[in-house]
């Protein structure tokens, strides 16, 4: 049988370099913050990083909208602190991968300056660059961050297509050439050492011929009117194929390959470096069907998908301020698995930068008392890495991070937010109703500095975003100090995994799968056994029934009761 690939047992961790750490105190985190913290994600376990963009970017998007592919903007360090990244990441047994932002370029990037000197040159085919009348934009597409998906650029006497900010505007993948400027950029950095590549909204890349209007009836006027005619172009699957084909398959030795990390946690030799770098598909939109056919085993696209499913219950959407009901995800999981092929593998994530906390969508408020705070953190964490796939944490949920609490929109640096602010404002709704969607969704809630300790810690000047949770206990030195914090939880049960394939590549079936609170279920490999069971109701109840010779391994005495959001790991013998 061919070797388990390296991404299926691994913990992935997303640092957002923006909020990690500020070496140089100008209140922005940096890479040589990143550096000095590499021991933290050392310590708790982590197998790869993935680095959300640190490129240089004017940072209408913080970073999304990358201006040089090939070097680092100035506030987050030089090309050689990246390098000093990837061997410190390597020298600790880690890997690293990085975000590809190729859907669009910043309309600061060269390519996009020669296309509006030159519109009719070879760089205006890069672009969705459209001829016309300065009033009427060429469709009714909308933009993902509000208003129309066009903006009129009188220099160039054209309309140029941009799904995201105005400063973020569409490559034209239909050009070869675009395709090959991407190959050479994946190959770039392949060559460098890194290990492989998040891929920023990928399935947005092929946009129906001749751009044609979106239907009336699929989005609203604030958003996603158009996404059927490019959130799984014509193209796509051949995009992707060429993709892995020219850029992400290596052809030369890397400049530094990562350290073999042994059962016992210790290092070993570096190993032989992987011919092939990790393609991780950032996927809005595409459910569990399209999904396979994007990253199903053997297919030759990508390895991991996000689905973005998880993220909310049927019926809502990240505006609503509502309690999330983990039965949804329980139910998610299950249809997962009995979609999904033996050798097919999914991404397994609850929290990112483009989202409000799960933490606090499921406490809804009551995450604000501490005891239930390390409650659901545990419950959470148990969840993730334990379930089928590969986890994917992001920074700050190893310390159980919550959602902020905002004063207003000129707290907010997101631009999406205050575009939607303005937005909602301008359709007549009232400050306290625009206000509230803001508040529940905004993408900045998970965006706030890391709190490295007690008072802070994240830089020495002054923050680009406030971060307002001040709870005693919850900042990394504190976690880190207490065997019985959230911290403390994730790191054990990483070790657990790290020892015990069954965790891992092992089966999954599900117990009392109808339950209403009693979210269980059996990990096996061969012999070995596992039982992951947790109480997901806010009130004591009695445990329910399972055969065989159960012995606890994580959350104490295993007994006829649970409590509250319990969650316990045990040995079935
Ligand atoms: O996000 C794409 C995406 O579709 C959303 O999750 C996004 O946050 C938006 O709110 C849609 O309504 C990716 C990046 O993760 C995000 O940070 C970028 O802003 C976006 O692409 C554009 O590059």
């Amino acid at each position: 049988p061919e070797p388990t690939p390296w991404w299926r047992e691994a913990v992935f961790y997303q640092v957002y370099p923006r909020s990690f750490r500020d070496a140089d105190g100008d209140g922005v985190g940096d890479i040589r913050g990143i550096i000095s913290k590499l021991d933290h994600l050392h310590d708790l376990g982590v197998d790869c990083v993935w680095l959300s963009p640190v490129f240089k970017s004017p940072n209408q998007d913080m970073g999304y909208d990358v201006s040089d592919y090939r070097d680092v903007n100035e506030e987050m360090g030089t090309l050689e602190d990246l390098d000093a990244l990837i061997a410190g990441c390597h020298e600790r047994g880690m890997r690293l991968i990085l975000d590809l932002v190729v859907n669009h370029t910043s309309d600061q990037h060269e390519w996009f300056r020669k296309a509006v000197a030159d519109p009719a040159g070879r760089y205006g085919g890069y672009y969705f660059m459209v001829e016309g009348d300065p009033d009427t934009p060429p469709n009714n597409w909308t933009s993902f961050f509000s208003g129309s998906g066009w903006s009129w650029i009188p220099e160039a006497k054209r309309w140029v297509l941009h799904l995201f900010a105005d400063g973020q505007v569409d490559l034209n993948w239909d050009n070869s050439d675009v395709r090959d400027e991407v190959a050479d950029i994946v190959s770039f950095w392949m060559q460098r050492g890194i290990d492989g590549f998040r891929l920023d909204v990928i399935n947005y890349i092929s946009k129906r011929e001749g751009l044609p209007d979106g239907h009336p009836f699929i989005g609203d006027i604030l958003e996603f009117t158009g996404v059927e005619h490019y959130f799984y172009g014509p193209r796509l699957h051949e995009f992707l194929r060429g993709l892995r084909r020219d850029g992400f398959t290596r052809r030369e030795r890397p400049a530094s390959t990562p350290r073999r990390r042994l059962p016992d946690g210790t290092l070993g030799d570096p190993l032989p470096p992987d011919m092939i770098g990790v393609m991780v598909g950032e996927t809005p939109g595409i459910g569990m069907e399209l999904g396979r056919l994007l990253s199903g085993y053997g297919r030759g696209e990508m390895d991991l998908i996000f689905n973005f499913d998880v993220l909310d219950n049927p019926g809502h959407t990240r505006w609503d301020s509502y309690r999330y009901k983990l039965y949804y995800l329980k139910r998610f999981y299950r249809a997962y698995d009995s979609h999904l092929a033996p050798n097919d593998w999914i991404a397994v994530f609850l929290d990112n930068h483009d989202n409000p906390r799960m933490l606090s969508k499921f406490g809804m408020g009551r995450e604000r008392d501490p005891q239930v705070r390390t409650a659901i953190g545990k419950m959470l964490a148990t969840i993730q890495l334990t379930m089928r796939g590969t986890p994917f944490l992001f920074q700050g949920q190893e310390l159980a991070a919550i959602n902020q609490e905002f004063s207003g929109v000129d707290e907010l640096r997101d631009v999406e937010s205050i575009n939607r602010h303005d937005a909602l404002m301008g359709r007549g709704m009232t400050p306290e109703a625009a206000w509230g969607q803001i508040l529940a969704g905004s993408r900045d809630h998970s965006r706030v500095p890391m709190r490295w300790t007690r008072d802070g810690g994240f830089t020495d000047g002054t923050p680009w975003l406030v971060g307002t949770d001040d709870e005693p206990g919850f900042s990394a030195e504190e976690q880190v100090a207490d065997p019985d914090s959230v911290y403390s939880w994730h790191k054990a049960l990483i070790a657990l995994r790290r020892q015990h394939r069954s965790l891992t590549i092992g089966a999954l079936r599900w117990v009392h799968p109808h339950h209403k609170f009693y979210f269980a279920y059996i990990r096996s490999l061969g012999d070995e056994k596992f039982l992951i069971e947790c109480n997901t109701s806010s009130k004591r109840r009695k445990r329910p029934h399972v055969g065989g010779r159960i012995v606890p391994v994580m959350g104490g005495p295993r007994r006829d009761v649970m409590e509250p959001w319990e969650a316990t790991v045990s040995r079935i013998r």
